[in-house]
């Protein structure tokens, strides 16, 4: 019978940090695993390499669901971003290795195609209104039928979601950047810049926006109710989710579809707000939320309220992330839309993969397997660079959530 023989944490930095498993077989079969955790990358990478890896040694790479539960319910500490995106690293290279040993992409062994492509958008920034036009002109070129667009808030530095570079990077320094924050000044912005994106193109075409943690239930009701007109496919991120109940208040208010989920690590962060029907989107990931076996089960609790799938794909997800996004995007009855921001040139130097987008939707690998190879000899040139994202303060210098 086959065994784990070798499990390996490599760390590099092609354009940003990400921390990668690959787990070897006795067969000579091997499986990659993201466990990037953007910001606090090494703790991941500890409690693998410290924690992990040794009780890896030795299982049968077959038992997905049994390492699973053993990493789970074994590490008697439960949940926690840092203990679940390192399971969601097992759990992903394994079903790499499934994929490989039964000579299928991943996405036949989640029961095939329920769809023919997976619809993706994109984001599409301004530092003010007529540069963000531009740039949602731009991804209409390209081809995306759903893009969110963010443009900086007048007289708030460093507004949530504004790109500067080629790909939108928050976690730019070696110290937590101080952003400024001002619900006021959002408020009076935002309905407006939204507005002026459908007043230009249109409505033949999906709009997103992310709200990122900032409003008060209230607030966020507000806020909904006064974009009800921009016909948004959704809210992202009204509030913090920490009281799922929250969203109930949001809900008793406006029509605009509410996302949440990009921070959960395990189907309980979700539970209420999938049952209550508070919710019409969850965002959860394959790396954040315990690879691609616990996604599933948080997909499939979704899919009997009717909640769509909407999974975070920002570019701190590796590319193994997206591909697994993508195969199981593919097979889900209730799958919404996926992130997809894209890739630094440097990452695609280290991750080699096959996704491919098409006309406004992403494709899986046919290849056995995920579909990504990691480039060893690439992955050198670029070393682990400790990074922080940013926090928020209020005018008056208090912490707000970022
Ligand atoms: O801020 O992935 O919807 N996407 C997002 C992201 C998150 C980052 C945090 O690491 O909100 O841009
Ligand atoms: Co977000």
């Amino acid at each position: 019978m086959s065994r784990i023989e070798r499990a390996e944490v490599l760390v590099t930095s092609p354009g940003r940090n990400y921390v990668t498993l690959r787990i070897t077989t006795s067969d000579g079969v091997t499986g990659l695993g993201d466990a990037t955790l953007n910001g606090r990358e090494l703790s991941v990478a500890s409690y693998l390499r410290d924690h992990v890896v040794p009780l890896l040694i030795g299982r049968d790479p077959a038992r997905i669901e049994d390492t699973w539960q053993y990493l789970y319910r074994g590490a008697y500490w439960r949940r926690g971003p840092v203990t679940m995106t390192a399971i969601s690293a097992v759990d992903t290279a394994l079903w790499d290795i499934k994929g490989k040993v039964a000579n299928l992409p991943v996405y036949q062994l989640l029961g095939g195609r329920a769809r023919d492509g997976v619809l993706v958008y994109s984001h599409a920034s301004g530092a003010d209104v007529p540069s963000l036009l531009d740039d949602v002109a731009r991804f209409k070129e390209l081809g995306y039928k759903a893009i969110r667009a963010q443009a900086a808030v007048p007289g708030i530095e460093g507004s949530y979601g504004v790109r500067k570079g080629e790909v939108y990077e928050p976690a730019a320094t070696s110290l937590p950047d101080e952003q400024l924050w001002s619900t006021e000044a959002y408020l009076d912005f935002a309905p407006g810049c939204l507005r002026a994106v459908r007043d230009r193109f249109g409505f033949d075409f999906h709009l997103l926006h992310d709200v990122h943690h900032r409003l008060t239930p209230i607030e966020a009701a507000r806020f909904g109710k006064s974009v009800e007109d921009c016909r948004l496919f959704w809210m992202e991120d009204p509030t913090p989710a920490e009281n799922q109940e929250a969203f109930r208040l949001i809900r008793r208010h406006t029509t605009t579809p509410i996302a949440v989920g990009e921070v959960f690590s395990s189907i309980w962060d979700v539970q209420h707000l999938i049952t209550e029907q508070l919710i019409d989107y969850v965002r959860a990931t394959v790396v954040h939320a315990g690879g691609i076996t616990h996604l599933r089960r948080i997909f499939d609790l979704a899919s009997l309220y009717q909640v769509r799938t909407g999974s975070h794909g920002a570019a701190d997800l590796s590319p193994i992330t997206l591909a697994a996004a993508v195969h199981l995007d593919i097979t889900v009855p209730n799958f919404g839309i996926q992130e997809y921001m894209g890739f630094a040139r440097e990452t695609a130097e280290v991750f080699h993969s096959d996704v491919r987008f098409s006309d406004g939707m992403l494709l899986p690998s046919e290849a056995p397997g995920l579909g990504v190879e990691y480039d060893e000899k690439a992955a050198a040139k670029f070393e682990y660079q400790p990074r922080y994202l940013p926090v928020a303060r209020r005018l008056d210098g208090s912490m707000h959530d970022w």
